[in-house]
């Protein structure tokens, strides 16, 4: 179990398919696990579809109905996790991110000593390709906001085209990450960096997606600028760090909570 590329989706019936038979096209070995939350539009039918084909590379998680990115990325973190994944991947569905550059951020951890390896927009080599001005603007001006306020020594702190090491996963304690949107990719950059973990930015071209529709809205801007507010005062005052720490004692609850629940059934 090496490489495990999240995708969460709503209302990606147009790009999935093109997205996933982009991946497994690398022939690279990449998993894939979506995360859809029960898509009006049939999103996850066509995931199913493609199972047939893929069966022991490509898995669905369905959940009730829209719950934000950030829930279903805790979801899939903790799902790699059982599994033992080592290199864990968040990636949109909409062609914004290029699945060529997976290889490039598995290098940067497996290879080259990151812990986490962020597909970054704004160092030398990145950009952004037909993104409405709006939303460069914003985009840029969310970043350096949160540069200035968290002192985070990171370009793109909202990127969400990323490689985690299983081992940054594990240390974090993800019921302690309750955002949802760009401030949910703050955070875990913020908590990866507290904890004491390398991250490396490797360039990349981000381009706008061509299908589907945005689901941008203005509480995920309010949450990410408010976010980046609580996520410094906590560090500086509420111990940030001691509380997204994941202890011995929660490795041992969750390691023994199948058993337990076995026994019980027993
Ligand atoms: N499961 C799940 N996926 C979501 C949710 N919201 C967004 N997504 C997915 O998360 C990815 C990023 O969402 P986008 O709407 O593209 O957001 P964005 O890239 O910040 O915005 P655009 O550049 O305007 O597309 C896409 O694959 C979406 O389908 C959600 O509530 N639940
Ligand atoms: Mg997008």
């Amino acid at each position: 179990m090496e490489k495990l590329v999240i995708i969460p989706t709503y209302n990606e019936k147009e790009n999935i398919s093109n997205t996933l038979q982009a991946i497994f096209l690398l022939n690279e070995g990449f998993h894939v696990l979506v995360i859809d939350d029960n898509s009006p539009d049939g999103t996850a039918e066509i995931v199913k579809d493609l199972q047939f084909s893929h069966p022991s590379q490509l898995f669905l998680e369905q959940r009730k109905g829209k719950s934000g990115l950030g829930t279903a990325y805790i979801h899939g973190f903790k799902w790699a996790i059982k599994k033992k994944y080592n290199f864990i991947f968040e990636m949109d569905a909409d062609f914004s991110h290029n699945p060529k550059d997976l290889e490039r951020l598995y290098q940067a951890c497996k290879s080259y000593g990151s812990d986490v390896a962020v597909g970054s927009r704004y160092v030398k080599g990145g950009g952004n390709v037909n993104w409405p001005r709006n939303r460069v603007l914003l985009s840029k001006g969310g970043s350096l906001y949160t540069r200035l306020i968290t002192w985070m020594p990171v370009h793109d702190p909202t990127a969400g085209f990323i490689c985690y090491k299983r081992e940054v996963l594990e240390a974090i304690d993800l019921d302690e990450i309750h955002f949802t949107g760009y401030a949910f990719q703050i955070e875990m950059k913020f908590a990866s960096w507290k904890l004491g973990f390398k991250i490396k930015e490797v360039p990349i071209i981000f381009e706008d997606r061509k299908f589907g529709s945005s689901k941008m809205n203005k509480g995920i801007i309010k949450e990410g600028i408010l976010g980046v507010l609580n996520l410094r005062w906590q560090s500086l005052f509420k111990n940030y760090h001691i509380r997204v720490k994941k202890t011995m004692d929660m490795e041992v609850a969750s390691y023994n909570a199948p058993e337990a629940m076995v026994s019980s059934k027993l």
